[in-house]
């Protein structure tokens, strides 16, 4: 990864803001492929950002979770990509991941940025203006609004809320940078970015496909069209 710039800096929100266009998140469970496969054809496609989130029934545990998280961390290392781990942060501490990703349900914004420090990324899901700007105060580099449509990739989803949590929060005047999450693909993804958001985070609409690759341009070709 090319080094993160200082925090409070517009540089730093301008690398982070590059870097969501096409955000891929996934673990084994969501992949019709290999991991590796997907990861791998996904970047080729033009993912700009990697989260690991191995969750599920079927998710790895132990010894083999920490591996694939591995094997996926080369992969995005091999390509520059940033590579975010969900939800565990021992694990982004023993890989030296380049960023955690927590909700509302996970550990406090503030503990997260106070243990890994300011030279990592910490995104935050949140719902509303409140969640939001509180995950601001908090430290957050970025925060993920969802579930825009209805999604099948998460259990404990919240209910859908379409792109009015975007639009509030740009009406309110938050620059930081967001990304929209839940359902996307490259048929609805045009207002999520029309309404303010620096770009989408996908499970299925990638990892499910047949074709990462292709699923992947495809929907960065949409992105670039609509991001100013
Ligand atoms: N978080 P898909 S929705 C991981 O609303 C996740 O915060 C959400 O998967 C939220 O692209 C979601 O397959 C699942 O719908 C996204």
């Amino acid at each position: 990864m090319n080094h993160l710039p200082s925090s409070g800096t517009t540089t730093r929100i301008q690398w982070i803001r590059e870097r969501l266009p096409l955000y891929l998140v996934m673990g084994s469970v969501n992949c019709k492929h290999t991991p590796e496969q997907v990861l791998e054809q996904a970047i080729a496609g033009g993912v700009t950002l990697f989260q690991y989130r191995e969750k599920g029934i079927q998710a790895l545990h132990g010894s083999a979770y920490v591996k694939l998280a591995r094997r996926l961390q080369d992969i995005c290392r091999k390509h520059q990509v940033p590579f975010i781990v969900n939800d565990d942060l021992e694990l982004a501490l023993e890989l030296d991941a380049d960023g955690l990703h927590v909700g509302q349900d996970d550990a406090p914004a503030e503990w997260i940025r106070e243990r890994l420090g300011p030279d990592k990324i910490v995104g935050v899901s949140s719902h509303s203006l409140v969640e939001a700007s509180r995950a601001i105060a908090a430290g957050a580099d970025y925060l993920g609004i969802g579930p825009i449509y209805p999604t099948t990739s998460k259990d404990d989803a919240e209910p859908v809320r379409g792109t009015e949590v975007i639009q509030q929060l740009r009406h309110s005047g938050l620059t930081i940078p967001l990304v929209g999450i839940g359902g996307i693909h490259e048929h609805n993804a045009a207002p999520v970015l029309i309404d303010g958001a620096d770009g989408v985070a996908v499970i299925s609409a990638i990892a499910a496909s047949d074709e990462p690759s292709t699923a992947a341009q495809h929907l960065k070709k949409v992105i670039m069209e609509h991001l100013g």
